[in-house]
Parts: C-alpha cells; structure tokens; sequence
C-alpha cells in the first residue's frame, strides 16, 4: 500500500543566468571592435497539477530540484542558449507555500494550472556594442512546502462501519475495499458523481472518526484537514452500531471530533445520513429518533439502494448552488 503523504518539504533552485563575453575581433578594416555575446537566461521552475499526476510522496526523492543554467555568451556575437525550465507534476489540490517568508505561493486546483515559483538567472550581457561584459545572475535555493487537499466538494465522515465505503462505490465508480469489520478504510478515498457528463461532484470518504478519535486515538482526525476545502459534510451513521447510543450521540460524537480538529469545520453546511435501514431493527430504531427538523436527513440502505433518490436530488441541487456561487 502506498503511503498517503499530505505534506512534503522540497528545496528548488532556477537555473544561474550565463555569463556574457568579453571578446573582441579584427574586422575587415582592421579595426578592433567588441563582439562578445549574452549569456542566456536560466531555466524557470514551474509547478503544475494535473489529475494523472502521481502522489506527492514520490517527490520524496526528489528533494532538491534545480533547473538548468542558460549557456555563457560567445565571442562572434554567439548567444548563450536559455536553460531548460524544469517542470514538477503535482497532483490537483496541491498548495506550494515558501517556508522562509511562510507565504501561499499559489494553491492548484485545476488539472493544467501552473505556477512559476522561480524566475530563471538573467544572462549576463557580453560587450558588443561597447557594453561591459557582465556576469550572469546567480540564484539561491528555495525552500518550499507543498500541502496536499483532496480536491473534493463532498466528503463522508462517519462512525466506523457506517457504510460509507459502500456509499461511495454505489454512488460512483470507485472500488473502495468493504469489510465486514471497522476501519477498513485507512486513507481518504475518491469518487465521481455525475449527474451527467459535464455535471459532477467529487465524493471523497475519510477515515472513520469514533468517541477517542478526539484524543487522537486512531488516524481519523488526522485526515479531518481535508475539510478545509469541502462544500457538504454527509455525517454517516449507523442505526445499531456499537461506537454510539443512539443516532443523535452518534451525530454528536463526529461533531465533536471534527470540532476538536477545527471549530470552524463545524460551519461548513451538513446533511446527516442514516445507513442500513434495510436491516428491520436499524429502522425501526432509526424511526424513533428525530433530529434537528433544520438539519437535512436521509434514510437509506446503501447496499440495497433503497432511500437514495431524495439524497440523490438533494446533492444535486448542493452542485447547482455551488455553480451559481
Ligand atoms: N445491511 C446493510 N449492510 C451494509 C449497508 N451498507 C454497508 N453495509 C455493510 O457494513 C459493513 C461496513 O461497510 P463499509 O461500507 O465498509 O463501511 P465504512 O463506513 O466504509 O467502514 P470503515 O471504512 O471500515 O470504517 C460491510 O459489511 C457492508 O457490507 C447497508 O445499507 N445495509
Ligand atoms: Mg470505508
């Protein structure tokens, strides 16, 4: 299994402009005139998502990126030639923040952005035309801070085998491992919902959250970062699961992990799912709890597909507010 890596720190460095010639030559009068050319500049380094990327863990051995010098000028006005760019893939969702001045750089949310964190040496000028030859522009390391967010609108939190899995499979193309024990899922997990081909939402399931996820028990609050970016929480629930009481204790112990990570998370709109209504006692148990009347609720069985239509249109109309925003 792969590592699922959020952070990752990598030093960069632009290529060193080239230095520009001092040289001379007889011309054809005899007289002796400077024809020493520029150096060329040197190359940029560009970041750029792209949803083929790889995972930010595989910069890991790549710590230290430098792009290539641009060429020393010639004498007979020969040009230095420009260094290489050096273009890093990143995956969508990725923030570059340079770690000295502890700044956002830019946070790439779409596949094809970019970025240019270092503008290339400027070439030095070489002394035709009576200039003085100049050396080319030299440049320092960068160190930069790449954070990773899952680039979802929607994003499942639930009690530990609420589901969610299922869910996520069932609503999308995902192939999400589903056990019948808790904490199958260990990182968070992605999958579209279209609505049609150019109407869709991303659906990302996160590592289950239960009562001690709160003291940082378990690697569920960890993932709750990725919230930063979320437009709708679905908080999954199990009518009879043993992590919680009842549905509402349920409710409120997601709320409070997810409120000990970040209280602001607690603002991001929320609808609540109750699963497994197939199961005859979840549902009768189910039916005997009422939530907040102004908090969205739906009753489904994931597995069986029953109860999905209202949920369905509901996440339609959360993709058609987040399109007219
Ligand atoms: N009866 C019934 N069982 C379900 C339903 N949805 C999921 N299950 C079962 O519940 C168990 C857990 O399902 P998952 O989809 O893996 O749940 P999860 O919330 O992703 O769980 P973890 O990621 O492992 O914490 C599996 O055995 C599923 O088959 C449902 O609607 N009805
Ligand atoms: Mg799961």
């Amino acid at each position: 299994m792969t590592v699922f890596v959020d952070h990752m720190r990598v030093a960069v460095q632009a290529g060193n402009g080239g230095n520009g010639c001092a040289s001379f030559s007889r011309r054809d009068d005899r007289k002796v005139v400077p024809d020493g050319a520029d150096g060329g500049d040197g190359g940029r380094i560009i970041f750029r998502a792209d949803t083929n990327a790889p995972p930010l863990v595989s910069l890991r051995s790549r710590q230290y990126i430098i792009a290539e010098s641009g060429g020393h000028g010639k004498g007979a006005r020969k040009r230095g030639r420009n260094g290489e760019s050096t273009v890093i893939i990143v995956p969508v969702g990725t923030r570059i923040y340079d770690r000295d001045k502890n700044l956002l750089i830019r946070q790439l949310t779409t596949s094809g952005s970019e970025v240019v964190v270092c503008e290339g040496g400027r070439g030095g000028s070489g002394n035709s035309g009576h200039r003085d030859a100049t050396l080319g522009e030299k440049k320092g390391p960068l160190s930069l801070e790449l954070q990773y967010r899952v680039p979802a609108d929607i994003f499942l939190v639930g009690l530990p085998n609420s589901g969610k899995s299922t869910f996520l499979n069932r609503l999308t193309r995902a192939h999400v491992k589903i056990e019948y024990y808790p904490f199958t899922t260990r990182t968070p997990e992605v999958g579209v919902l279209s609505f049609s081909e150019y109407e869709q939402l991303t659906l990302c399931e996160l590592p289950s959250l239960y009562a001690a996820s709160g003291e940082g028990r378990g690697m569920g609050a960890d993932f709750l970062k990725h919230l930063e970016v979320a437009n709708l929480v679905l908080y999954f629930l199990d009518p009879q699961s043993e992590f919680a009481t009842s549905l509402e204790d349920g409710l409120a112990i997601l709320k409070s992990v997810v409120e000990a990570q970040n209280s602001d998370f607690l603002n991001i709109p929320y609808a609540v799912v109750v699963n497994k209504i197939d199961i005859a006692e979840a549902k009768a148990s189910a039916e005997k709890q009422a939530f907040d009347p102004g908090v969205p609720c739906f009753y489904i069985s994931a597995q069986q597909g029953e109860g999905l239509k209202p949920l369905n249109e509901y996440l339609k109309e959360v993709y058609e507010t987040s399109q007219d925003a």
